[in-house]
């Protein structure tokens, strides 16, 4: 009975302090300094990370944005139920904000937690459009302070150039990181290392990297390093709501005054686990609780899960007590069909946990057993039971993370969004995505407008989120109620992926809007790329141009001496898979004025075991001709290279590389001898 008049009580003061929360801002370019060079970002309000806006459940939100970019612009409010038409990606459920134009969103908050808003355009949330979005309940009255962590990614370089940089070479960070996989490292790391990169290049994938970007700085609210001051609480713990707004990073977070007490995934709360390394992916969010020490200011470390940076939230003033240094996870040592495992403490240091001083009704339980570094989310227990209803149907859909590294072209099922746009659902059903991940990058998934569960082995209590990591050569179940309508984008929240095809759209049948021409305005602004490569020799040069998009490519080479030797290739390739692609074109040639002709070719180009590039053809003669060539990365800087053909003809060289794009080269050819020189790509 007293419960029931609580609840009343609940219910009637939800009702009598709903209120419209209203804010408004401008949308426009800001300067920022992060690395020591001021470069033009992205702000809303003039702020990086934009404001926080809060709300309380049983309010309507309602949020103005006037856009003075020169381009169009949008916000996604990531993670929350919302009327379809407010979910503000551009074109499928909303109009994107021209230039000089406003948008004002209206909605109902129907739900508690910590979310986060930013740009659906483009790659706007690299430079800055990105903010937290907190959601409570209209009777939470704490004795907890709370703080937003929004965690994020930098690099000066724009977003756009960073997008061509990876379409440019597969490796093009790797040497900013540092990270290049050579086979100096591989020997330096002995038996095991050698035993995965012949497995790997066997398998024809190429040496693994766990992040395809090299970031200039990490960020915690828009600083390397940021600080909470502590309230003037009753309270020894403080919550931080935990978000990772990056664009394409992964990050292992952790605290140095003990394990953190997770309360909530992705919003919801969870039975409470205690964990000293969380992993965050990218766009999930996480409430934890953590100690606080008068006197003491405690680190919260987020280290990019590459290992090459990290931010620092210091919680509290006083004596700083640093994180713990992850380690930078050793590549070469880390195997192709590696699964992620939540890992628990050993039991002596669970006892030590244990041995600390109990805290208040508001502290932290220490009986519990602490994991130590939390990867996976089978750990993760909802309060509630999280089953589908039993009495709908159910639809099985499988998708298939496929991409293709070297072209940086990421898909669903081998085909990205332009070639294959929608998943279709009927309201009223049950419906399970089956995710498979054949590669080996991560891909955090994001759902919008829905709550999905991620199958674990609590079953029933499984949890449920609206982004979920799949790792590499991992499967992941995940189920939700289709009780909505029209059109909702399912996609990896990795920028750089989603924007070179890894993304959805799930329609209802019977209520969707989407048609061929949205297709079309939804599909990425840039879809075709170009590559440009010199060799500048002391005996030759050659030039070769690339234009291509995810299936078609023009290819051009142009070899040639200063005399009387040249030859040119006019081919246009069709690629039918990652290693497969179908060609046509001719061949113009002049050697010595000897050997001549003008021919047209066709033929397959076919990536073999060991990454050996080979080219299988035939000309308007009938004659036929099989081309191999590789690249092997001998050292950070040196490499080799070669090429033959059945028509013994060769060319192999090393070379030493100055920078990402820029090369000394030492060569040997058939055709045009020795010769000295450079290399350079953009
Ligand atoms: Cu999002």
């Amino acid at each position: 009975m007293f419960a029931r008049v609580l609840l009343f009580l609940l219910f009637y003061s939800t009702y009598s302090t709903a209120a419209t929360v209203e804010y408004e801002f401008e949308i426009d370019t800001k300067q920022i300094n992060i690395t020591g060079n001021s470069v033009t970002a992205l702000a809303i309000a003039d702020q990086i990370p934009a404001p926080t806006l809060r709300a309380e459940v049983g309010d309507v939100l309602r949020a103005t944005f006037h856009n003075r970019l020169s381009e169009t612009t949008s916000v996604h409010w990531h993670g929350i139920l919302l009327p379809g038409i407010q979910d503000g990606v551009p074109y499928l459920n909303t109009q994107p904000i021209p230039p000089g134009g406003s948008h004002t969103f209206e909605f109902p908050i129907l739900h508690a937690g910590t979310y986060w808003y930013h740009s659906h355009t483009d790659l706007q949330i690299q430079k800055g459009i990105y903010g937290a979005l907190v959601l409570s309940e209209p009777s939470e009255e704490s004795q907890i302070q709370d703080e937003v962590v929004l965690l994020s990614d930098w690099i000066d370089d724009e977003a756009e150039s960073v997008l061509h940089n990876l379409k440019s070479a597969d490796d093009f960070y790797a040497f900013k990181k540092d990270a290049v996989q050579s086979w100096q490292g591989v020997i330096a790391n002995g038996l095991p290392a050698i035993r995965n990169r012949l497995n790997g290049s066997y398998s024809r994938m190429g040496p693994m990297d766990l992040a395809d970007v090299g970031y200039d700085a990490f960020l915690v609210n828009g600083a390397q390093e940021s600080v909470v001051e502590l309230q003037d609480r009753s309270s020894d713990v403080i919550k931080l709501r935990l978000i990772n707004g990056s664009t394409s990073s992964i990050f292992d977070v952790e605290y140095a005054g003990g394990p953190m007490q997770v309360l909530a995934a992705d919003g919801l709360d969870i039975e409470p686990i205690l964990v000293q390394r969380l992993r965050m992916s990218t766009a999930e969010t996480y409430d934890v609780l953590v100690p606080i020490e008068p006197g003491k200011s405690f680190e919260l470390r987020s280290t990019s899960f590459d290992g090459t940076g990290f931010s620092s939230l210091y919680v509290g003033e006083g004596e700083r007590v640093a994180a713990p240094t992850v380690a930078a996870p050793n590549l070469y040592l880390m195997s192709h069909g590696e699964m992620d495992m939540d890992m628990f403490m050993p039991m002596p240091e669970m006892e030590m946990q244990m041995e600390t001083e109990d805290h208040s009704q508001h502290g932290i339980d220490h009986s519990a057993p602490v994991i130590a570094h939390m990867m996976s989310y089978e750990d993760i227990v909802s309060l509630e039971d999280t089953s589908l209803p039993a009495d709908q149907e159910w639809r099985d859909i499988e998708l298939e993370l496929t991409g293709n590294m070297e072209r940086y072209v990421w898909s669903f099922n081998g085909k990205t969004a332009s070639e294959d746009p929608q998943v279709w659902i009927r309201r009223g059903e049950n419906v399970r995505f089956h995710l498979t991940n054949d590669m080996m990058m991560h891909h955090p998934l994001h759902l919008h407008g829905h709550f999905f569960r991620v199958v674990n082995r609590h079953g029933a209590r499984s949890p449920l989120k609206h982004t979920v990591n799949v790792p590499p050569m991992a499967s992941v179940i995940i189920e939700f109620n289709a009780n909505e309508s029209a059109d909702w984008l399912f996609h990896c929240h990795n920028q750089f992926y989603m924007k070179t095809g890894m993304n959805r759209v799930v329609s209802y049948e019977g209520s969707s809007n989407f048609t061929p021409e949205i297709s079309q305005l939804i599909q990425p602004y840039q879809r075709w790329f170009n590559l440009n490569e010199f060799h500048m020799m002391s005996s030759f040069m050659d030039y070769e141009f690339a234009l291509g998009n995810e299936r078609h490519e023009i290819d051009f080479e142009l070899d040639a001496d200063l005399s009387d030797t040249f030859e040119i290739h006019l081919t246009y390739n069709y690629h039918i898979n990652r290693f497969v692609s179908a060609f046509a074109g001719v061949e113009s040639r002049e050697h010595h004025h000897e050997d001549s002709h003008d021919i047209a070719i066709t033929g397959l180009n076919v990536t073999l075991p060991m990454l050996i590039d080979s080219e299988w053809r035939v000309d308007d003669h009938g004659d036929f001709r099989l081309e191999l060539e590789s690249e092997i990365p001998i050292t950070k800087r040196f490499g080799f290279d070669w090429r033959w053909n059945t028509d013994n003809e060769y060319r192999y060289g090393v070379n030493y590389r100055l920078n990402n794009r820029w090369s000394i080269t030492v060569h040997t050819d058939t055709e045009y001898g020795d010769g000295i020189g450079f290399q350079f790509f953009y």
